[in-house]
């Protein structure tokens, strides 16, 4: 069959039948709501891939009167093939059964059936009648299980009941579905019908070419905003050689690189949500989170970046002076990745919000260089854990983006657990080293020899998109 398989999302009101359609679109203009009921027409989504329709969904009002569209089919005795339309065209006039004729218009054009129940509460007669009357279309159906609360009493119940009239049932939680959920839902209806095996066998791996080309382009966008931030550095002269001349543009620079690469950030998440397809998920507005603070407070190094061994270690090779960057009283805590002027304070007071500045440690050499005459230099960053933490960033952006459903419509909140949680401290040591080289080579500007890292850092990032956040 070569025609786009149809299925209609069909069941009770506010079970969460637009959250599966939206979430299997990816297509966050589907209306979802929590007022029962609102949604009167059906509206028809598509997966699309390479601006190729492979499967069509079709969101439809709820049941409102399943009991009485039950008896009239058990009642009725014309060809049962023609049983649906029949019933629309009994009924299409009485507004009691508007919702019921519109949900059942799209069965009646041989759509397939995905029933969406919500498994957390138990099973009412409603739900036997609205079952029945799939059974009675002998269209091809799956049930779908989206638990809207923590209660898992019923499952068992809901699964007993699905037993005797859907061919396969699966559960699908449609505000936390990741990729791989999605596919094995849309696997799953492979079975149902024969016909369309083939069709969704394609949407299939198209999506997973689709997805795997998704992750290539964030490890690419990581990777862009890795060597422009450790390649950065920024240069002034300062108005007078005298040494509060020289500390007032130092820090200067200082600002001008903050905001540097603050702006290449934001670049990079912008790059890798335009690939997930989010036109209302602001991960940004994560405002608690770790992910979403700045780059430079305290606590964002406290949790992302390596752990103190590991970053001893790093240090270490990059022959950086250890006590210069594992200095400060905090258990550690501080990784000296700034030098701040004892006069700059005012001036910076923007960037940390309501941070103590006097909390960020000093470690003057690697950063600035005064260059003779007025000339100073800011940057390149020689500190391996800003790489870490930048890398951590951006790994976890991608993880909250990637797997952020798109029925999911309140703000993100990306909760990590206490202590270390950020990726790269979970790395084996060979692949930190691998960007501890790259970091390396980008300081030196021996930009050959780091741009042959780049295929093997790609590599790596790639595992971590694919096996580490999956
Ligand atoms: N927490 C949670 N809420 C859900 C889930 N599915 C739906 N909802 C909520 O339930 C309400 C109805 O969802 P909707 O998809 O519009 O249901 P429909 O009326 O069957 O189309 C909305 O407030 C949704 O946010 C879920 O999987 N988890
Ligand atoms: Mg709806």
């Amino acid at each position: 069959m070569s025609e786009v398989p149809v299925f209609a999302v069909v069941g009770h009101p506010n079970e969460g039948k637009s959250s599966v359609v939206s979430t299997l679109t990816e297509d966050d203009r589907v209306p979802v709501s929590a007022v029962p009921g609102e949604t009167r027409q059906c509206a028809t989504y598509a997966i699309k891939v390479d601006g190729e329709t492979l499967v069509r969904f079709v969101d439809t009002p709820g049941f409102q009167m399943p009991l009485q569209t039950l008896r009239w089919m058990q009642q009725y005795d014309g060809p049962a093939e023609a049983l649906v339309a029949e019933f629309i065209r009994a009924h299409q006039g009485d507004p009691r059964f508007a919702d019921d004729c519109e949900l059942l218009r799209p069965v009646a054009k041989n759509a397939g059936i995905v029933y969406v129940v919500d498994g957390s509460r138990p099973l009412r007669p409603n739900d036997e009648a609205e079952m029945e009357i799939l059974r009675l279309t002998g269209r091809p159906r799956m049930a779908v299980i989206n638990p809207k609360a923590n209660e898992t009493t019923y499952l068992n119940e809901w699964k007993a009941a699905f037993a005797k009239t859907f061919n396969v049932n699966l559960q699908f939680n449609a505000h936390r579905a990741t990729f791989k959920e999605r596919i094995d839902l849309l696997q799953a209806l492979q079975h149902i019908e024969q016909d369309w095996g083939a069709a969704l066998a394609k949407v299939v791996a198209a999506l997973q070419d689709d997805w795997r080309g998704r992750l290539e382009a964030c490890a690419d966008a990581i990777l862009h905003l890795l060597e422009k931030a450790l390649s950065l550095s920024l240069s002034g002269t300062s108005e007078g050689e005298d040494p509060a001349a020289r500390d007032q543009q130092r820090d200067k620079l200082i600002v001008a690189f903050q905001e540097r690469l603050a702006r290449l950030e934001r670049d990079c998440r912008r790059d890798i949500k335009q690939r997930f397809l989010h036109n209302l998920f602001n991960a940004d507005l994560a405002a608690e989170t770790v992910a979403a603070q700045d780059l430079f407070s305290e606590e964002t190094w406290e949790v992302l970046g390596l752990t103190r061994k590991q970053l001893s270690l790093a240090l270490a090779t990059a022959g950086a002076t250890l006590g210069a960057a594992l200095d400060g009283a905090a258990g550690g805590l501080t990784f000296g990745v700034f030098t701040l002027g004892a006069g700059i304070a005012g001036g910076l007071a923007g960037w940390t919000g309501t941070r103590p500045l006097s909390r960020l440690k000093v470690d003057l050499g690697p950063f600035s260089r005064e260059l003779g005459g007025c000339r100073i230099q800011v940057g390149p960053l020689r500190n391996p854990q800003l790489m870490f933490v930048l890398l951590d960033r951006a790994l976890i952006y991608f993880q909250c983006v990637s797997n952020w459903a798109h029925a999911r419509r309140e703000e993100a909140a990306i909760s990590l657990p206490e202590g270390k949680k950020g990726v790269t401290a979970g790395w084996d040591a060979e692949r930190r080293r691998l960007f501890e080289k790259y970091q390396h080579y980008l300081q030196k500007g021996y930009a050959d020899k780091a741009n042959e890292l780049r295929p093997r850092l790609h590599q790596a990032l790639m595992r971590t998109l694919q096996e580490d956040l999956g």
